[in-house]
């Protein structure tokens, strides 16, 4: 039963990949006399050409597929594909390799081209794939299964599951075989997998109470072999983001090569090891302790490290491989963090797969995405590394990006471009990455801006502004009824219906500066109530939709358009006030407070306000706060704080280090008491302050969990 819906899945994959399919080019073809053939005939390989979607003929003058396996081909991903009138031939070391040469003449096929040709063809990066990887919700079982064969057809081999919330791959129950229906599911995924040619590998997240003794490498090995007798024959073990014992490096290095003797070599079939080390940035590397000096040393030099760049969320530079490699003893297999937005669930990042550097030939063991926890719409992005990966030199992020749109679209792809196109930046977020959004639009909106607050935009400035906001508008309609990929546009239909919503408040700010420039107050309050209503809108939204415990709002657009509207509603209302002598009020869109720290891992932490509440970002980090580090909310003006709650996890609850002080209005730093509840301590002064602070007062370095951080005003 499970086996036939597995097989209708896939089936149904097949069916949806439409005439649109297009790959990059070959690394290289060669194009020689006569035509190809129309019809094609086949005795091997029919389940496969099948799933490629090549129809076979039963027509005796068809062409012939042969498939032959050649030692000549050293690569065993690469193939060899010729094509003339009468046959076709593939030639590749494994049928992996043909897989590829077949999808390669469908997509001829598809193109309808009709010169005779040979192709030959190989990916640069060994390992190309998706690591599920994120904090949040994990993706669902379906989910899974669409996307390995997702990954096969952009010819990717790799799926690394390690989802942060499955607590059978981490704490608490790492060390427990799975329950029997997870288990089943896991079956599925190693049978979808090697459907799709793409290795399933399970990862495991042992280090937040791992015990460096006898049991507890026992344990991880029984688990092992329980995944082993599932079918999983890919292994990987993640060290990130945990504190205390589990981070010592030569402990991880001796368990790993431990795992490679005892587990790996005694087994015929499994897979180079991976694992992810602690310090897997480098902005966290700190050489003097030796971490990644002692992995490189000690580990053995067949397990690949991973890596995720300069940052957290790094990029793949020539420059930060170089610097890795040299310590690790060997290519890093970078863990990009693209187009993860765990640490920014407000936001959708589905822009171009861009800051993969071309000059990185050669110094790349793998590049695997760490997707967003919507799975369809991340596919874009991961069809991207997939085109990097294959061919690092020829990559082009915005011709990729169109390609792989047109391919996962048959009819709303142009209005999908444009919505992508301005949702891809992540905001402000503690670990400063930023992308650029809505290409084309700065320059209009900085003129326009400027014109504005000068009071003499030329018609021109506002049409190109307005039919922006037209087309924004209309690109989210569009999109709302598309039928193309319902899954995707219900993973995203929050946005869309977000986007409508600005784009809406947008233009009747463009009605209310015609109105006031016309100073008919009528009207101006006409556009200023519809503005008003869609404003409202927008909060409907920010509060029904999209509901996390760490961002939970629908931000779209946020970068230029977003502000640029809130801005220009903004000053007109302020201009009326004065010209008019009115009294409506302009509400402050922009948290005006600030976050100051002297902590790196807290210093760019988002705060934000919402009502009465002023609360940073949790972070999903270890962060270590050394003695006499604070962090403090500095108000623009001085507010009465009602309540001020912290969470720093089970571990080190707040209780037992930390120090809450109000800065009040004469100046004077002010002790605060409060009481825990649970994890939380919660104090309610009920007093005026200027800034509230929060301050490590031990004379120990704390590692904590930032889960909540707010402050009440009034
Ligand atoms: C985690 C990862 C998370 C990502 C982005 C790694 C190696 N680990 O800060 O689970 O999805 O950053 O927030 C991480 O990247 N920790």
């Amino acid at each position: 039963m499970r086996n036939i819906f597995v097989m209708a899945m896939l089936l149904a994959c097949v069916m949806g990949w439409g005439q649109n399919y297009k790959l990059p080019e070959p690394k290289s073809v060669e194009f020689t006399s006569g035509e190809i053939p129309q019809a094609f005939k086949s005795k091997k390989y029919q389940h496969l050409i099948h799933q490629v979607g090549i129809e076979l003929s039963e027509n005796r003058n068809a062409a012939l597929i042969k498939i032959n396996f050649s030692k000549k081909i050293k690569n065993p991903e690469a193939y060899q594909l010729k094509l003339n009138k009468n046959e076709v031939n593939i030639e590749a070391a494994t049928e992996r390799g043909v897989y590829y040469a077949l999808l390669r003449l469908k997509e001829i096929i598809n193109a309808k081209a009709n010169k005779a040709l040979q192709i030959y063809d190989f990916p640069d990066v060994e390992f190309r794939g998706v690591v599920e990887g994120f904090y949040g919700t994990p993706w669902q079982y379906k989910d899974r299964l669409r996307m390995l064969s997702f990954l096969g057809k952009n010819r990717m081999n790799t799926y690394i599951y390690g989802p942060k919330d499955d607590p059978y791959h981490s704490s608490p129950h790492w060390r427990e075989a799975y329950p029997e229906d997870e288990a089943r599911q896991i079956q599925d995924y190693v049978e979808a997998a090697k459907n799709n040619y793409v290795d399933f590998y399970w990862a495991i997240h042992p280090g937040k109470d791992i015990k460096w003794n006898e049991a507890d490498r026992q344990n991880l090995i029984q688990k092992f072999e329980k995944m082993y007798a599932l079918g999983v024959r890919g292994f990987a073990v993640f060290f990130d983001d945990i504190s205390g014992e589990g981070t010592n490096a030569a402990k991880q290095a001796e368990l790993l090569n431990f795992i490679q003797t005892k587990f790996v070599d005694t087994h015929t079939d499994v897979l180079p090891l991976i694992m992810c080390p602690t310090e897997y940035n480098k902005s966290w590397s700190n050489l003097k302790g030796g971490y990644l000096p002692t992995l490189g040393k000690e580990l053995d030099p067949r397990i690949h490290i991973m890596w995720t760049g300069d940052g957290v969320i790094g990029d793949v530079t020539k420059e930060s491989l170089t610097w890795i490699n040299d310590k690790i003893n060997r290519k890093a297999f970078f863990w990009w963090n693209f187009p993860v937005t765990d640490y920014a669930r407000d936001h959708l990042m589905l822009g171009p797969a861009y800051r993969l550097d071309q000059k990185a030939q050669n110094l790349l063991a793998g590049v695997v995405s760490n997707p967003m926890e919507h799975a369809e719409a991340s596919r874009i992005a991961i069809a991207s590394v997939g085109d990097y990966t294959w061919d690092i030199a020829k990559y082009d992020s915005i011709q990729s990006w169109e390609k792989n749109i047109t391919n996962e679209f048959e009819t709303c792809a142009e209005a999908y471009t444009f919505f992508a196109k301005n949702n891809t930046d992540a905001g402000p977020n503690g670990h400063r990455y930023r992308k650029e959004e809505s290409r084309g639009f700065e320059q209009p909106a900085q003129e326009f801006s400027k014109a504005l607050k000068n009071l003499n935009l030329q018609k021109s400035q506002i049409e190109k502004i307005q039919n922006y906001y037209k087309q924004l508008l209309s690109s989210a309609e569009t999109l709302q009824k598309c039928k193309d990929n319902p899954a995707l546009i219900l993973e995203i239909y929050p946005w869309i219906l977000q986007t409508k919503n600005i784009a809406q408040k947008g233009l009747a700010t463009l009605e209310m500066y015609d109105a006031y420039k016309a100073k008919n107050q009528e009207e101006f309050l006409k556009a200023f109530e519809k503005a008003e209503r869609w404003e409202l809108k927008r909060s409907f939204v920010n509060q029904d939709e999209n509901k996390n415990p760490y961002h939970p709002r629908v931000s779209p657009v946020s970068k230029l358009v977003s502000p640029l509207i809130d801005d220009t509603f903004k000053f007109l209302i302020e201009a009326y006030n004065q010209d008019f002598k009115g009294k409506l009020v302009v509400k402050d869109y922009d948290n005006p407070h600030q976050f100051v720290s002297n902590n790196a891992k807290l210093k760019d932490l988002n705060i934000r306000l919402e009502n009465n509440k002023l609360a940073a970002d949790p972070v999903l980090e270890v962060i270590e706060v050394r003695p006499n580090d604070y962090f403090t909310f500095e108000f623009k003006s001085s507010k009465n704080v009602k309540q001020v709650l912290i969470n720093t996890g089970e571990q080190e609850v707040f209780e037992k280090w930390g120090q809450v002080e109000l800065l009040s209005e004469n100046g004077e730093w002010k002790n605060v008491n409060g009481e825990m509840k649970g994890n939380e301590w919660i104090a309610k002064p009920n007093e005026k302050a200027q800034q509230v602070r929060f301050k490590n007062k031990s004379k120990q370095v704390k590692n904590i969990y930032l889960r909540q951080l707010e402050v009440t005003i009034k």
